[in-house]
């Protein structure tokens, strides 16, 4: 497309979509009208790939997942066509801001954290890879919430994502599904002399696929997220007596579920999971049916992926289809569908661990149900005399009153994967030890990773191009070669250009932070920088302790040397999570105390961003010179987050969990600031039961008027959240061991500080940081994913030129 080309096109649209002339226009309608060439210039590579899978009968996989977290998409999708520079000098030029064209798009919010973004990221890089893989999840018409903070505190406010339309989807009516909900199934004997299950009185759904486009990288890939809305059918509307009984049905795909770990067990919740598996389900039966190809070969071109246990009724669903509607046989059926799934396990956190009761699933889902009763039957059968009896009380799916679904997951696939080393090794040893004994070849590893492309070369610019101009651009397709950078580490140039990068970004984002916050910062100051989701076990309340302890030292000794420091926090907590929320006000409130007290001078600056999102992090993070991953060691799976801030050069302070572990051995122990408790330590602490938060408090005052800050009227404002923290640490006895982190803690940060007065050693190990990011690509890690789990290759592509 030229730019004339472009302009014409962009007239037009402007002019038929809104009846406005393009000179009149504003961000809003240039967005639609820009977003809509987007979509017209991969339409036709869409159309393409999806004929190429199918003439091909391509292997494909399908990533199962109640949340995607895509964020943006116009610039993603410009840069991935290789639009980006053209429509951002022609906008420009046509006297509009471009920044403010991208700012039009609501994100797309379809989930949490780092579990959602890490399958939007998935997404990008297949499509990256030209590998065949869909996304199938649901479409919210709500994302999560959007925080605002009052008097310090976090309100919730609807996130209405759709309101002014969606470029990117495509509604498909024709591709539209029935999924069944509750009624009575019983058995009925055929001709034959089978029984066949016969179902009365179910309710009947209708869901609705609506198709994104996830756009590869600078290849003619463009693979399908699909997303299910919920619709109530003709032939079902005289069922409905009321509105509210309607609204019942309606509801079903509008919320998603903010909680990011604590299962609420509530009947909306699992009928959403039934509803996203069943419609995906046999949307890939169908679709496997216009192959032509017999159902007893359907694992040959399918694979799917439960990630988390929310897809678990991938399991029994797909049971259902092969037995009821195909009359297969159980061991066929069985053999088929373990051969087609598989899953992961992204926490090791007990109360994460999904169960559904027994009698809720019975009701609701009554079908599901028998062939959840039938495996676990089946399962303690076999082996029984072969194995210990416990240890089969231990593995079973169904469990007194309760279905287990991580075990129904482990059961009925071929492969169970943690998300870093250490987490692997964790659920082999420890959490799922019980399996690993009855079907090791069936766990493995699976580190995290992220895309540079969005999280480097798109939201950092200045380092971008700086990387290009000093090792070439090949690092965007193969994220391992920015390894050469290592060959600049004492090129004094290239360190001083490297600085200049982070300083523009330090700018900007304190631009940004004075607009939304007015606060003023210090772009020289130290950036710290703390984004996640919160919660008790990535402990931000031990950076909020050193803060503390920080701002004491300072007003101690006002003349004291200190290296000036802007503390950074993005985080939502849980609407129901009154823990997390209290963190929430205290970081505010301390925030406020530090900000205006003329003796800190602007030495200190803390900074509560609101509403943390993929956008803000896209502005964070190319400005952040600490990375904070202090988590308590084994209780962060991997973390994503200290990966982004890796890459863009932030050095990292962390505990030995999760990924961190594979970081610190990328770059080697002089490039990152370990501390804290080791995975032995924690164990053993929980095996001796021998752990006293009030011992280390009553023998360190520094911790002492630390803590008693909380309750003593030192932090204004927060009397009833400051008991409930300082109750946590003593009355509790501290869970997740932030006494014991604190000493070292603070000393690997005043060892920091003193490091980044030095700013050729400091600007030598950021670059090393970005060097060395590149093996967590989850370019990397979707073919690992392709090459060990599911089998599927790229096509092709000249294939089709050559016939
Ligand atoms: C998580 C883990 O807590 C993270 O450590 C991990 O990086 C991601 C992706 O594997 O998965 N598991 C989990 O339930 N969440 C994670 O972030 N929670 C949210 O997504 C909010």
């Amino acid at each position: 497309m030229t730019r004339e080309e472009f302009i014409e096109d962009l007239r037009n649209r402007v002019r038929e979509s809104f009846a406005m002339e393009l000179e009149t226009a504003t961000p809003n309608e240039l967005f639609v009208a820009i977003g809509q060439i987007v979509r017209a210039c991969y339409a036709k590579s869409w159309h393409n790939t999806r004929q190429r899978y199918l003439v091909n009968k391509q292997r494909q996989s399908y990533y199962f997942s109640i949340e995607f977290l895509p964020g943006r998409m116009l610039k993603s999708n410009l840069m991935s066509l290789g639009l980006l520079d053209m429509v951002r000098s022609t906008v420009e030029e046509l006297g509009f801001e471009f920044e403010e064209v991208l700012n039009v798009e609501n994100d797309m919010a379809l989930g949490n954290g780092g579990l959602g973004r890490l399958a939007s990221c998935f997404l990008d890089c297949l499509a990256s890879r030209e590998l065949p893989g869909n996304g199938n999840g649901i479409r919210y018409d709500y994302g999560l919430f959007k925080q605002q903070f009052v008097d310090g505190y976090q309100v919730e406010l609807p996130d209405a994502w759709l309101k002014s339309g969606n470029v990117w989807e495509v509604r498909r009516e024709s591709e539209a599904v029935e999924v069944r909900f509750g009624g009575n199934v019983y058995m009925q004997p055929t001709k034959d002399g089978k029984l066949k299950p016969v179902a009365e009185n179910e309710r009947i759904l209708r869901a609705i696929p609506y198709d994104t486009g996830v756009v590869g990288y600078h290849n003619d890939t463009v693979n399908t997220l699909r997303l299910w809305s919920v619709e109530v059918p003709e032939s079902e509307e005289g069922k409905y007596r009321s509105i509210e009984e309607r609204r019942m049905v309606e509801d079903l795909t509008a919320v998603l579920y903010p909680d990011d770990s604590n299962e609420q067990g509530r009947l909306t919740r699992l009928s959403q999971e039934y509803f996203f598996v069943s419609a995906g389900i046999q949307s890939i039966v169908r679709y496997y049916k216009k192959l032509k190809m017999p159902i007893s070969r359907i694992n040959e071109y399918v694979a799917i992926h439960i990630n988390d246990t929310h897809p678990a009724l991938c399991i029994p669903e797909m049971m259902r289809i092969l037995l009821d509607e195909f009359d297969l046989s159980w061991e066929k059926s069985w053999g088929l569908t373990v051969s087609m799934m598989s899953y992961t396990n992204h926490t090791i956190m007990q109360e994460a661990l999904e169960k559904w009761p027994l009698q809720m699933v019975k009701y609701h889902l009554p079908r599901m149900f028998q062939i959840i009763e039938e495996i676990d039957r089946r399962f303690v059968t076999n082996l029984t005399g072969l194995y210990p009896d416990d240890l089969i009380q231990r593995t079973r799916i169904i469990q007194g009153d309760q279905i287990h679904m991580a075990n129904l997951c482990i059961i009925g696939s071929h492969s169970t994967n943690g998300v870093a080393k250490l987490h692997s090794d964790l659920l082999k040893s420890v959490v799922l030890h019980d399996f690993y004994v009855l079907y090791p070849e069936r766990f493995n590893n699976k580190t995290n990773g992220i895309t540079q492309r969005r999280w480097l070369q798109q939201a950092n610019e200045p380092l971008a191009n700086l990387i290009d101009k000093t090792i070439g651009t090949s690092w965007r397709k193969e994220p391992t070669d920015m390894e050469r950078l290592m060959n600049y580490c004492e090129d004094n140039e290239v360190l001083v250009a490297f600085e200049q990068a982070k300083q523009q970004n330090k700018l900007a984002l304190a631009k940004y932070i004075e607009k939304t916050t007015n606060i003023k910062v210090q772009p020289n100051a130290i950036f710290d920088v703390q984004i996640k989701r919160l919660h008790a076990y990535k402990r931000q309340l031990l950076n909020l302790m050193h803060i503390l302890k920080c701002y004491f030292d300072l007003k101690d000794n006002p003349e004291m040397d200190f290296v000036p420091r802007v503390w950074i926090f993005g985080a939502k907590a849980a609407p129901s999570y009154t823990y997390a929320k209290a963190i929430i006000k205290a970081i505010n409130e301390v925030a406020n105390l530090i900000n205006h007290d003329p003796i800190i001078n602007d030495r200190m600056k803390v900074v509560f961003l609101e509403n943390y999102n993929v956008s803000l992090a896209e502005r964070i993070i190319p400005a952040a010179d600490v990375s904070e991953q202090i988590s308590l060691a084994t209780k962060e799976a991997s973390g994503t987050s200290n990966m982004k801030l890796m890459s863009n050069g932030a050095i990292t302070v962390a505990t030995m969990d999760g990924a961190n572990v594979e970081i610190r051995a990328a770059v080697g122990d002089e490039n990152i600031y370990t501390f804290g408790l080791t995975e032995e330590e924690v164990y053993r602490y929980y095996e001796q039961g021998n752990y006293s938060a009030q011992a280390i408090y009553d023998q360190d005052p520094v911790i002492q008027r630390v803590l008693n800050a909380f309750v003593d009227g030192t932090i204004p404002n927060i009397q009833r959240e400051g008991q409930e923290i300082f109750d946590s640490l003593l009355r509790y006895n501290d869970e997740f061991f932030l006494l014991k982190d604190f000493v070292p803690y603070c000393q690997v940060q005043a060892k920091l500080s003193q490091d980044y007065l030095n700013r050729e050693k400091w600007q030598k190990m950021s670059l090393i940081n970005t060097a060395k990011s590149g093996i967590f690509s989850a370019d990397y890690t979707v073919q690992r994913y392709a090459d060990d789990i599911w089998q599927i290759a790229p096509v092709d592509l000249h294939k089709e030129k050559r016939n």
